[in-house]
């Protein structure tokens, strides 16, 4: 069996996320460039590994998957190394429900409706729409506070130990 393939391109935050579990579970993997915002739009052949035409799809083997969560849980349990799910059932609910509120509120507010908006758009001499910025400053502002409020006192979000909560998506691109 070949090595685990992740399909997806390195911008992405939800790539990076993937990688970054891949990366700690010292998981051997492939890389498969995948543009979904080139010309000429999302590879027909993708609409197999992802059929919403999103990043990141994983393979491992005969077995695919797609959505984040889904396959950062799935490299945590099916490969050796590290544990990243706490096995206490407050802490593991706290670092399940970390992870939702960063995909369902805090991903479209940074990255969309401020990233793109301020940084994107000013760079390619776009007009930015001030009052989705201002709208979602405001929802910025619950989203980190209430980070803040969930986390927990030891080092990481959730736990004296890294959890898939610490390798949600961030800024930086991995080198
Ligand atoms: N729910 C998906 C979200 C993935 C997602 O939105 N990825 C972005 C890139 S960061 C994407 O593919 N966007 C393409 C688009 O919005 O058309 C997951 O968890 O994998």
């Amino acid at each position: 069996m070949g090595k685990p393939r992740l399909f997806g391109a390195d911008y992405s935050v939800y790539v990076r996320n993937a990688r970054l579990v891949l990366m700690e579970k010292g998981v051997d993997h492939e890389l498969v460039p995948v543009d979904v915002f080139s010309k000429e739009g999302v590879p027909a052949w993708y609409l197999d590994h992802q059929p919403f035409g999103r990043i990141p799809a994983f393979e491992d083997g005969d077995f695919r998957l797609f959505e984040t969560a889904a396959i950062s849980r799935y490299i945590d349990e099916a490969f050796p190394g590290p544990a990243l799910q706490p096995s206490d059932a407050r802490q593991r609910a706290r670092m399940n429900q970390i992870i939702c509120i960063l995909d369902a509120y805090a991903y479209r507010t940074l990255v969309w409706d401020i990233y793109v908006e301020r940084v994107s758009k000013e760079r390619e001499g776009k007009a930015t729409d001030e009052a989705k910025v201002a709208a979602a400053l405001l929802k910025a502002a619950t989203c980190l506070a209430t980070l803040s409020h969930l986390k927990s006192n030891g080092a990481w979000l959730c736990s004296e130990r890294l959890t898939l909560a610490d390798l949600q998506p961030r800024s930086s691109p991995i080198s």
